[in-house]
């Protein structure tokens, strides 16, 4: 058993009605009120079906006790998880009376955090819970499963090792500085450093991809005045979002919902027309759609396939447009083609539909599927997902690369080696292993209750 801990207890399920709720007690007093409970201590990880009664003697419910002996817990303490009804008069009954036995109220995220104190989990496993929890889509899911089986962890394990073998190798000719750095020597170091820089470069790329995960892939409908991006959004979502009108500049100001897209999850946005003469209002919009498209994971650009000539995109947009990331929607499949296929940028991909009869809809949903596997990188086992991994990276990084100047420069090696501590310390954050209690406070105050 870890050191005593007070005990603490919450709902672990929604507040609300529901069939059951799952009330988590974990600390050093839960033996005790386990016995109580039950009359004696339950078999650990067995169910125990029974009364729940309260201190003065009344009966709140008919219960299922599971007691957990620690270290084999969730929290690595001794635990107990009582399941009632799923009323919540009876559930803050319940709590009333563990409170009086003894328990406190438990804190977000408290139960993952002494998980993580216990060594059950290193800290990019505990914000894994949290991920899994939140998780909307199958890439997600399956992101948060790896971080939870430690596969992030395991790669700054790998960091940490080769950081800290270079840091003794260096160390030790500060230990005898009579012993110039033979050249060899200095070129060993380098070549490791220069493999360590490339493990945590790998590692940085996925945080796009993690942010992507995490947030959704941006996704943002871009095209002339009437083309139907509005018209696109809303087959998309499968409901009447946006307002569709056949006077040009209908959307003044961006629209945004969320939907999935085969395993992937999408915060899709319409926006503002161009309007080559666009009046002042518009022209504000116009600006804005700028913006979103430089900072978009997925460019839709709808064409009015109808058209000739063809319409005109303003050429600050169409510089932004990478191949990997656009996929040109000819809509309006339904009327007879003019000329809006000229419009398409050449290497593009581009896709017919009719955003009127949901012709093409499908082929256009493979399209975005495909377009996003390819962000996918490939050691999907371990990716940054958060912004506190991506900024440790950097720091991480930063010392690195100080430490590699100073060592082509011939710097003292003290220099060089305090460098590569700053790295040590920016990659323990992410799995804990540097104690912190401010980044700890940080980040289990993201959980939930119960959690
Ligand atoms: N026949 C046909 N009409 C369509 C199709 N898609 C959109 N429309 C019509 O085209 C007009 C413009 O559609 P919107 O979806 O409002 O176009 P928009 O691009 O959002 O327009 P703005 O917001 O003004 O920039 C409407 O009258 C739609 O009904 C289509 O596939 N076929
Ligand atoms: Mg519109």
């Amino acid at each position: 058993m870890p050191p005593n801990q007070d005990t603490i207890a919450a709902l672990a399920t929604p507040a609300g009605a529901s069939a059951i709720a799952l009330i988590r007690i974990s600390g050093s007093d839960t033996r005790r009120i386990a016995t109580d409970l039950c009359g004696t201590l339950p078999h650990p990880r067995a169910a125990w079906h029974g009364d729940y009664r309260a201190l003065g003697g009344e009966l709140l419910d008919d219960v299922l006790f599971t007691f957990f002996k620690g270290p084999a817990s969730y929290t690595g303490e001794d635990s107990l998880e009582v399941s009632s009804h799923g009323n919540p008069f009876i559930v803050h009954k319940v709590l009333s009376d563990l409170f009086a036995r003894g328990c406190r109220p438990a804190e977000p995220g408290e139960f993952s955090r002494r998980a993580f104190l216990n060594g059950k989990m290193d800290l990019s496993q505990a914000e894994a819970v949290m991920d899994l929890i939140n998780a909307r889509s199958d890439r997600a899911l399956a992101a948060a499963h790896a971080q939870l089986r430690g596969g992030l962890g395991q790669r700054m394990t790998a960091i940490t090792t080769e950081v800290v073998d270079v840091v003794a190798r260096i160390e030790a000719y500060i230990d005898f500085p009579e012993d110039d750095l033979p050249p060899e020597d200095r070129a060993l170091l380098e070549q490791r450093m220069d493999r360590i820089v490339l493990m945590t470069n790998a590692l940085i790329a996925t945080s796009s991809y993690g942010e992507l995960l995490r947030e959704g892939a941006k996704t943002v409908i871009i095209g002339a005045a009437n083309a139907g991006k509005s018209s696109l959004l809303n087959a998309l979502v499968g409901r009447d979002r946006a307002i569709v009108s056949p006077e040009p500049g209908t959307t003044r100001d961006f629209i945004e919902d969320a939907i999935i897209v085969g395993a992937h999850k999408l915060r899709i946005i319409d926006t503002a027309g161009f309007n080559p003469i666009p009046a002042p209002i518009e022209r504000l919009g116009q600006a804005k759609t700028l913006e979103l498209v430089s900072s978009a994971d997925l460019l839709l650009i709808v064409v009015d396939r109808t058209l000739s000539p063809p319409p005109t995109l303003p050429p600050d947009a169409l510089r932004l447009l990478k191949p990997e990331s656009t996929v040109w929607v000819l809509n309006k499949s339904d009327l007879p083609e003019g000329r809006g296929r000229d419009a398409v940028k050449e290497g593009h991909e581009a896709i017919e539909i009719s955003a009127l009869t949901g012709d093409g809809i499908d082929r256009l949903r493979n399209a975005i599927v495909a377009k996003l596997d390819g962000f996918q990188p490939n050691q999907s086992d371990s990716i940054a997902i958060s912004s506190r991994h991506t900024r440790a990276l950097g720091l991480a990084q930063v010392g690195l690369q100080d430490a590699q100047a100073k060592l082509r420069l011939g710097s003292p090696l003290e220099l060089v080696a305090s460098d590569l501590r700053s790295t040590l310390g920016a990659v323990g954050e992410i799995t804990g292993r540097i104690d912190h209690e401010e980044v700890l406070n940080r980040l289990f105050a993201t959980f939930c209750i119960g959690k």
